[in-house]
């Protein structure tokens, strides 16, 4: 690579100025992101990206999950183009880097090579990944899963939301339903760039994650029927109190994670009594549950442990526990040629690193089954995400930028 092409760097105040305009589409007084996918926040952001990309020279295209693809041309269009890219929905206490990062750091890339008047041999392509979050409908990564071939996409446009909203429906109120089947656009590689979302590279003052691998994710959706009946006229040991089974079961299930530790982590992240009331039993209630593990053997030993616990406490708390597992990605290994073309990178524009996996999941999880794949990471604040106190610098974000830009340029080649 030509002297002035390895001295390439992006704007870091353009990419800055990009995080935060985009911001403002459902930001929340605490300096956070509410963005829940394929809702009007989303609408607001994906009009900004597709108006963005095309005056950055792209086609944009649209497939049926709503995931777009913004194509930069190559010099050999008979290439399949190098994938770039993340995701643009966020958690309803999200931040302003979560997948926002690495969708708009793939957009300076593309701005950067115009401003140098580069043309990359192989085209380059964007992705806005639709429900990363898998907050409002799960599976989370769930277009790229779909991509990848884990879910048929009508499967997937049946999926409903907390309303009884359907993929399908929310797509077609922001008219995001694109024509292109899903899995049309191909790519020769795909590399991801992410915060950490973890307190790893800051602890260790290091400014690029260089990712290998990622955790496997297990998600279970409860239910648990006791028998609702008086606060007060009902004896203790006659009751089959739902939500006092539940409390155990979460502690129960904290307790089985720590012992498969340290690698091992669970969270119950959502409940819902049904009919609750102060001086009612709860009768019945569902929730939801996320287990993870960088290995395989782990994961099923962690289901076989939670489940006995939760039919141990049902049998002794006389309720009916249900918890079906709805979910599970295994653990990634991402493309060592990838990997290594990343930290070569990493390397030459000399910025400290490490190795690391992933401890979130990740749209490049999903594509690094059908695709060679790689994720990029750099700090966050504290570590903190998936909260509105979410936050990174901004030369950490340029750091991870231009790792991103050369790694892209080192894959898709320089037409001469
Ligand atoms: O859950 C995850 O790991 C990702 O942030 N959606
Ligand atoms: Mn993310
Ligand atoms: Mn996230």
């Amino acid at each position: 690579m030509t002297p002035a092409r390895s001295n390439l760097r992006i704007d870091s105040g353009r990419l800055w100025n990009a995080i935060h305009e985009t911001a403002k589409f459902g930001g929340t007084p605490k300096g956070g992101v509410r963005r829940l996918t394929l809702g009007p926040e989303d609408k607001q952001v994906r009009d900004w990206f597709r108006a963005a990309c095309e005056a950055a020279g792209c086609e944009v295209r649209v497939d049926g999950l709503g995931t777009m693809f913004a194509i930069r041309k190559g010099r050999d269009m008979s290439k399949a183009p190098v994938g770039l890219g993340s995701h643009l929905d966020t958690q309803p206490t999200g931040g302003k880097f979560d997948g926002i990062l690495g969708t708009l750091a793939a957009l300076e890339v593309v701005r950067t090579l115009n401003d140098a008047d580069i043309e990359t041999d192989a085209p380059l392509c964007i992705a806005n990944w639709t429900n990363e979050e898998g907050s409002r409908f799960a599976p989370a990564m769930m277009a790229s899963a779909a991509y990848a071939g884990d879910f048929t996409t009508e499967n997937i446009l049946g999926r409903l939301d907390a309303e009884g909203i359907s993929v399908a429906q929310a797509l077609d109120t922001i008219g995001y339903r694109g024509v292109d089947p899903v899995g049309q656009q191909k790519f020769s590689a795909f590399v991801e760039l992410h915060i950490e979302q973890g307190p790893l590279l800051e602890a260790e003052g290091k400014t690029i994650g260089v990712v290998d691998r990622g955790q496997g994710i297990m998600w279970y959706d409860g239910r648990i029927a006791g028998f609702a009946s008086h606060a007060g006229t009902t004896p203790m040991p006659l009751r089959r109190d739902a939500l006092a089974a539940f409390s155990e079961l979460v502690l129960a299930i904290e307790k089985i994670v720590k012992d498969h530790g340290p690698h091992a982590v669970g969270t119950v992240g959502e409940i819902i009594v049904e009919n609750p009331s102060r001086n009612v039993i709860p009768g019945d209630l569902v929730f939801t549950t996320d287990i993870r593990s960088p290995d395989g053997k782990t994961l099923d030993a962690l289901h076989e442990a939670v489940s006995a616990a939760a039919a141990d406490i049902g049998k002794r708390r006389k309720v009916a526990i249900t918890l079906e597992q709805v979910w599970r990605k295994e653990p990634t290994v991402f493309n060592t040629t990838l990997v290594d073309a990343v930290a070569t990178a990493t390397e030459t524009l000399g910025y400290s690193n490490r190795r690391i996996t992933s401890g979130a999941g990740h749209d490049a999880c999903n594509l690094a089954t059908v695709v060679p794949s790689a994720m990029i990471f750099v700090p966050c604040k504290d570590g903190i995400s998936h909260n509105e106190l979410e936050d990174a610098t901004q030369a950490d974000c340029a750091a991870g930028a231009n790792v991103l830009l050369h790694t892209a340029l080192s894959l898709a080649g320089i037409a001469d």
